[in-house]
């Protein structure tokens, strides 16, 4: 016992004396000592050929011995840890890892110059659910019980009700409005709209409408004309010339298409307007006299005009999109071109 006790002494020494000069001598010092195979191990093993009442006296001396080992490798990794780990060498004046920033979806883009362009006008913004009653979506909007639209194949209505459906049209969101409001009403209802379409590069089972209506006494068409020229000088700029077509729409009466000179060929003629140099941007007219009935806004005293367009449309138009897949595909390389544009 007494020579293994100055055994432990002089490996103390040479522990106690050494000095690793790479993190590699600091590894080479575990194994050496602290390693399976190691000197720590190898002394321990001794103690049963200790006497048993030399035992506890000899277990103290080898436990000292292990935490002497022990915390010399600690100082010993210490020292050695990888620079940057080490707060004095990191270099807080260089400059930080760019975060790169998202970009704003094209269509935002186009809602949001369209909503601030009738918000100038007076317009004021409504929202409302996208899952609508029957009467919201068709019946106050003078929709026949068989108009085609009402149709499984045109409209998503929800399995577990078929009494609830998904808007077809923000026209649901105009109605609520008259409902809880009195004339005058000026409102604009930007949103998400459904219809059971079959995805191809011209349709989706979902797009985006700003629909609009002003209902005061005296509102009249030359009103509505010109809410919808101003629209377009301000959305497209002052060179762009304006045509309406009549058309037919349950809610107005009467009714009109708005058609713009073609942007791409100005209007000499291409693939875009199909040869015609116009294209179609809108529908409107003036609110239909049943529609207002069905809110209890006398007709006889009050008209109103409405107006109806889909911001994909407008956004091809305006960025020359030609898919409507890419709207909502997610691809960066699509939506990294609108950078910079607000
Ligand atoms: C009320 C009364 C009338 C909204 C209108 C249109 C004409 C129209 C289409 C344009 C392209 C839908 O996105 S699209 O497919 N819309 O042509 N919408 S008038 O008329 C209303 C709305 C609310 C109470």
């Amino acid at each position: 016992m007494e020579q293994l006790v100055q055994q432990i002494e002089a490996y103390k020494q040479e522990i106690d004396l050494f000095d690793a000069k790479t993190p590699e001598e600091v590894e080479e010092f575990r194994i050496k000592y602290l390693g399976t195979k190691g000197l720590v191990k190898a002394v321990m093993g001794e103690m049963k050929n200790v006497p048993n009442e030399q035992k506890k006296a000899f277990g103290q001396i080898l436990n000292e011995f292990k935490l002497f080992t022990e915390s010399k490798y600690e100082t010993l990794k210490e020292n050695h840890q990888p620079q940057a780990d080490h707060q004095q060498q990191i270099d807080w004046s260089l400059p930080g890892d760019p975060i790169a920033a998202g970009t704003r979806h094209p269509l935002s883009i186009v809602r949001n110059q369209i909503v601030s362009i009738f918000k100038r006008l007076g317009f004021a913004v409504a929202e409302g659910p996208e899952i609508e009653d029957d009467w919201h979506n068709f019946g106050a909007m003078n929709l026949p019980e068989d108009h085609p639209a009402r149709d499984m194949q045109d409209t998503f209505y929800i399995s577990q009700n078929p009494a609830w459906l998904l808007r077809t049209h923000t026209s649901s969101v105009q109605a609520r409005v008259m409902e809880s409001q009195k004339p005058p009403i000026r409102v604009i209802c930007p949103g998400r709209v459904y219809r059971n379409e079959t995805i191809s590069a011209r349709a989706h089972c979902f797009f985006h409408q700003v629909e609009g209506l002003y209902i005061d006494d005296n509102v009249s068409f030359a009103d509505l004309k010109q809410t919808l020229y101003f629209f377009v000088q301000e959305m497209f700029g002052k060179n762009v010339k304006v045509r309406f077509r009549p058309s037919y729409f349950p809610f107005t009466e009467p009714s009109a298409e708005m058609d713009i000179s073609c942007l791409i060929c100005g209007g000499d003629g291409c693939n875009i307007c199909k040869h015609t140099g116009w294209v179609e941007i809108l529908g409107s007219g003036m609110v239909h006299p049943k529609v207002l009935d069905n809110f209890g806004i006398d007709s006889n005293k009050y008209t109103g005009f409405a107006f109806g367009m889909g911001v994909e449309r407008i956004t091809q138009l305006k960025f020359q999109v030609n898919d409507l897949r890419l709207y909502s595909q997610n691809d960066v390389r699509f939506l990294k071109q609108f950078t910079g544009v607000i």
